[in-house]
């Protein structure tokens, strides 16, 4: 019997997902995915809010080499709480083809952080959405991205668009490049020219090192597969705006996933339909990831 039993109502990432025509240049990297256990092996955090059916490093790689990438920056997932182990053994077991992305706390030493660097860690990721983790004052997120920078890393943000007026101050002045997950979860039933996505623009426009994933259309789209297609204007606005400073990935295995679980091979279809010509699918898919995660 394995000790975790998955939730109830878990949807379970998909078994067979279609080869996507669009062929991803040499390079390309797939920069928002995790994974999960497995839990008898790395066991879920205590103080998790959801437990996953396992989705484990061999998975993650066979899908890499499915979809044509050849590089995947694997993000601490919140069931992981702050250890960081299954993580790290995934980057550990890439040969130099995954870098990763950790929480952390402030008991975290010095020592642990530079073997999260040797291992591939590039950046720490800071989670707003309530239903995922309790965040904390700012204060919190200030002193540890004082122990952060020294190492180059940058921050990763993910909060919903409520946060981010709230959050501002603490967003717009962390000193380290900062990456926005999902865009910062847009309501795509509302105007990309509206004022909940300008404020997101704004806050693009707000520095030089401000960056998004413009990643998952599966969670934000209310019209759902094989388009998403009212997603497509937001990531293609951000993508045309911002095209050094944006990156994709599949969110394999799509935690929390409610209405359907993503068939990855469409997902990758979606590319070049917000990213049109060769040159901005090789910024956001190649250049912009290998300067942010593999460039020391
Ligand atoms: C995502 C999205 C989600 C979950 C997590 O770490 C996590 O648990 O990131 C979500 O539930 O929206 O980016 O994987």
């Amino acid at each position: 019997m394995p000790t975790f039993a998955p939730d109830a109502d878990w949807l379970v990432f998909h078994p067979s997902p279609t080869k996507p025509s669009f062929v991803p240049p040499p390079g390309a990297v797939d920069a928002h995915c995790h994974v999960f256990g497995p839990g008898d092996e790395f066991p879920y955090a205590p103080e998790r809010k959801y437990t996953p059916v396992d989705a484990g490093k061999d998975k993650l790689f066979a899908l890499r080499d499915f979809l044509g990438f050849d590089r995947q920056v694997v993000v601490q997932a919140t069931c992981h709480g702050a250890d960081n182990s299954a993580m790290v053994d995934a980057l550990r077991s890439s040969e130099g083809r995954a870098r990763g992305v950790a929480t952390i706390r402030p008991s975290v030493t010095d020592d642990e952080l530079r073997d999260m660097h040797e291992a591939g860690v590039r950046g720490v990721r800071f989670n707003f959405v309530k239903r995922l983790v309790d965040p904390k004052p700012d204060a919190y997120y200030r002193a540890l991205v004082e122990r952060i920078a020294p190492l180059g890393w940058h921050v990763v943000i993910y909060f919903e668009a409520a946060d981010l007026a709230e959050r501002w101050n603490l967003f717009t002045s962390l000193g380290v490049p900062v990456v926005v997950d999902h865009m910062g979860r847009p309501d795509v039933s509302k105007s990309v020219d509206g004022e909940e996505f300008g404020q997101f623009l704004r806050f693009m426009e707000s520095g030089p090192d401000v960056w998004s994933k413009v990643s998952c259309p599966e969670r934000l789209s209310l019209e759902g597969p094989p388009l998403y297609s009212d997603v497509r204007p937001f990531a293609a606005a951000v993508v045309e705006r911002f095209p050094d400073r944006v990156l994709w990935g599949t969110d394999w295995p799509h935690p929390n996933m409610k209405s359907h679980m993503p068939d990855d091979g469409l997902l990758v279809d979606v590319i070049p339909r917000i990213a049109p010509t060769e040159d901005l699918q090789r910024r956001l898919l190649v250049d912009n990831p290998t300067r942010l995660y593999w460039e020391d």
